[in-house]
């Protein structure tokens, strides 16, 4: 994605603590838009280890890898969206797309 396209409202719209909705952030993001190479690019770059996974502690930074002057998710937002994004129960995330919200 390119760091044009108006990714900084992240930090106004989620800037209270606990205020982040993954559902929003994606229907806002346009995410659910782009085509599976670029939702890859991206989920590398939120794999930090380059595990080939996004654990609790990379998910954390998930407003920081789209906004570097956004905060980092509180530890309730992070067990919330992992846990509706980790759909085999492994604690961690194993592709983009289990991301998005149904
Ligand atoms: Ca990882």
């Amino acid at each position: 994605w390119d760091q044009e396209s108006g990714v900084n409202i992240f930090i106004n719209l989620f800037a209270a603590p606990d205020s982040f909705s993954p559902k929003k952030f994606f229907q806002i993001s346009g995410m659910s838009k782009k085509s599976s190479s670029q939702l890859k690019e991206i989920f590398r770059i939120l794999d930090n280890d380059q595990s080939g996974f996004i654990e609790e502690d990379e998910l954390k930074y998930f407003l920081q890898r789209f906004e570097c002057g956004a905060r980092v998710l509180t530890a309730s937002e992070t067990k919330t969206f992992l846990a509706a994004a980790d759909h085999d129960g492994d604690g961690k995330i194993g592709a983009f797309q289990t991301m998005v919200p149904d």
